[in-house]
């Protein structure tokens, strides 16, 4: 099962995260992944200009959100595996060459988990530990999975895989973002519809330190509210008989053309 010629993109979403940036990125060996593509969300504190003069390859945003990050950004990835990674401290780079090897092995998708063996969030709140720790184990019962860690950036999986699972669809996420007037992320579905079509997944332990400068984007409640909608929206729809069609389809479309 193990795949030793796999490619890898390191995706970093940024959003004025200079501080961020430089203080991170330099840990970063490039011999580690074969790309490494920011993807801005519309920085004005020279996040931008300092990816560019470090030779990143780099993808303005044209809608807001994070998840627009992933869905536009998706099409500058070069790599067969992306690695989505948090440049404001909260992702470990050290643990990058792990997460390499731990692909390779044949995953659809491996977690860098902050709750697992030992490893520990320094970033949590009162809040966001019991958000966690309760979705871990809502999410667990509800899609019979074993996930330590089901929310977290920081975590490989295959490019396909996106658009199997239709994440890249707006009817995926536009009735709980109307609800809620918000954009949500696109972590939480990608984790219950991996479990749900019972797709191989993994975990590895990693540490979260506390972010460094910047401003948190999360917002707690909306996206709590929206994740909570969905655990149990997702047991009735995007059946997973629907996983690879739409692809498969377009696919079909795009060699036709
Ligand atoms: N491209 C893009 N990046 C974003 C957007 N929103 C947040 N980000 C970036 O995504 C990464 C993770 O976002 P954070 O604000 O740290 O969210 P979080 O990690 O859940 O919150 P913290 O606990 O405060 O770190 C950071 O590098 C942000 O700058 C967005 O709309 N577009
Ligand atoms: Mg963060």
């Amino acid at each position: 099962m193990t795949k030793p010629d796999l490619k890898f993109t390191l995706l970093v979403p940024t959003m004025n995260e200079i501080i961020g940036m430089k203080a991170v990125m330099p840990k970063i060996d490039r011999k580690w992944v074969d790309q490494i593509l920011v993807v801005d969300g519309g920085s004005t504190d020279g996040t931008v200009e300092y990816a560019r003069e470090q030779g990143y390859d780099v993808y303005e945003q044209k809608t807001k959100g994070l998840r627009f990050a992933y869905i536009e950004g998706i099409h500058s990835v070069k790599g067969d595996i992306v690695i989505t990674f948090s440049p404001d401290g909260n992702s470990l780079p050290e643990r990058i060459p792990a997460l390499v090897e731990k692909m390779k092995e044949g995953w659809e998708m491996v977690i860098v988990s902050r709750y697992l063996d030992g490893a520990k969030s320094y970033d949590d709140d009162p809040i966001t530990g019991f958000g966690n720790w309760m979705f871990r184990h809502l999410i667990n019962i509800m899609f019979r999975a074993k996930y330590t860690d089901p929310f977290v950036m920081f975590r490989a999986w295959r490019k396909d895989l996106f658009f199997r699972l239709d994440l890249d669809l707006e009817e995926t996420y536009s009735f709980e973002e109307r609800m809620l007037h918000t954009t949500i992320g696109v972590e939480q579905l990608f984790t219950m519809r991996v479990a749900k079509c019972k797709l191989p997944y993994s975990e590895i332990p990693g540490d979260e330190p506390k972010r460094i400068g910047g401003i948190r984007k999360l917002q707690v409640f909306r996206w709590g509210a929206a994740s909570l909608y969905e655990v149990f929206a997702e047991q009735i729809r995007w059946p997973k008989s629907r996983l690879g069609v739409n692809y498969a389809k377009r696919q079909q479309a795009a060699s036709a053309r």
